[in-house]
């Protein structure tokens, strides 16, 4: 399988609840790599046009809401199948149908509340990376 990066943000209730070192370690000690990191709030506006295509959608002001209420971990992730494999350890969206041993089983409180963010595909990864990061910030270890 191909070497890729995909992006990851710990949302504001795992940064809350000080489960930045555990999520971390559970993407290095399954094989993934930290190329990026940067601890922020995001600003209003950034959160909108990242979840741009979830506009429509009725929970869409609430996610702002959530996603902009206090710091959250901005990474790059890199590996062998990182989208994947990122998908894979993050677990299903909603934490009650997570499969045991995933960040969102272990960290997730709700729905909205799931602790992780992670790219679905190659295209979502790249637009997700470039409206974070710059190219030079990426360490391609
Ligand atoms: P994923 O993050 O697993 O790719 P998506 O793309 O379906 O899931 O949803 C994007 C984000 O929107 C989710 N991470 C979740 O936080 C939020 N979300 C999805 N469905 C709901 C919902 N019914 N109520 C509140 N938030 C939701």
């Amino acid at each position: 399988m191909a070497k890729e990066m995909t992006f990851s943000i710990i949302k504001p209730n795992a940064v809350k609840k000080n489960a930045i070192g555990d999520i971390i370690n559970m993407f290095e000690s399954q094989g993934l790599k930290i190329a990026a990191a940067k601890l922020t709030v995001l600003p209003r506006k950034k959160a909108e046009e990242f979840y741009a295509e979830h506009s429509a959608r009725p929970f869409f002001g609430e996610l702002v809401d959530f996603m902009t209420s206090g710091p959250v971990m901005l990474m790059a992730l890199s590996g062998e199948g990182a989208i994947m494999k990122n998908r894979a350890i993050m677990g299903a969206t909603d934490p009650a149908k997570a499969e045991a041993g995933t960040i969102r089983k272990k960290h997730g409180a709700s729905v909205g509340e799931n602790a992780v963010h992670g790219s679905d595909s190659p295209e979502s990864a790249a637009r997700e990376l470039a409206l974070f990061f710059e190219k030079s910030e990426l360490v391609n270890a």
